[in-house]
């Protein structure tokens, strides 16, 4: 469908998870890389509240967020779910990635980013909320079932990015003897044909997290 247009960052795990959706359904989109330290006058018109990416840009009409990107490109588009079709599911699906966004990640970055009591205090509830994510993945090979979903996509950012944030610390938090439920899905996710090809590379990664640090 002509006139979409994806204003990205190629390290956001946010503008990875629209652009996996948008690769998903087989939308093609034009996409505008934007450089975080000097924002470009057209992100800020089409996100004047936030000033994030992503922006979605569709027949000129722009949608920020990306979880709200995401709901918007599986009604619009046709190919696979990446909601599930049933309404309690999809809550589910919906209360996972809220939790992910607002708690799970938020505790997991200050872990990595925080020292001394503050940094143990973080470290000891992103270990707390992680089985929470342990535990919804008990029986199921991807957080969508046999196939990946809303929440695989949104979790992202704990699924990889966090491991190469882990790895450069020395840290750990995520380890197969404490999570093996979700060191599997981490495994399974990373190493999906797909999901392996639109994701940044770890070598470029590593890089940007040292330049940002
Ligand atoms: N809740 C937003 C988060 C987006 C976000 O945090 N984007 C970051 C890049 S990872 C950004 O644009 N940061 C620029 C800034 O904060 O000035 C979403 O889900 O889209």
């Amino acid at each position: 469908m002509a006139g979409v247009k994806l204003f990205g960052c190629w390290y956001s795990p946010f503008s990875r998870r629209v652009e996996m959706a948008l690769k998903l359904k087989g939308v093609e989109y034009e996409y505008i890389e934007e450089d975080l330290s000097n924002k470009s006058p057209l992100l800020l018109k089409y996100n004047p509240i936030y000033k994030k990416v992503p922006v979605l840009l569709h027949n000129d009409k722009p949608i920020a967020e990306s979880s709200v990107i995401i709901e918007y490109i599986d009604e619009t588009w046709e190919g696979p779910s990446i909601l599930p079709k049933d309404p309690y599911e999809r809550a589910m699906a919906r209360f996972w990635v809220k939790f992910i966004d607002e708690k799970c990640a938020v505790a997991m970055w200050k872990a990595c980013s925080s020292s001394g009591e503050e940094g143990e205090k973080a470290k000891e509830e992103a270990a707390q909320l992680l089985k929470f994510l342990e535990e919804e993945l008990k029986d199921k090979k991807f957080f969508g079932g046999d196939n990946i979903g809303l929440v695989d996509i949104s979790a992202n950012f704990i699924g990889y990015w966090f491991g190469i944030v882990q790895e450069l610390k020395g840290l750990e938090l995520l380890t197969k003897e404490k999570y093996p439920n979700f060191c599997e899905w981490v495994d399974e996710y990373i190493n999906n044909n797909f999901v392996k090809e639109n994701l940044p590379l770890k070598d470029k990664m590593i890089e940007i997290f040292k330049a940002l640090a």
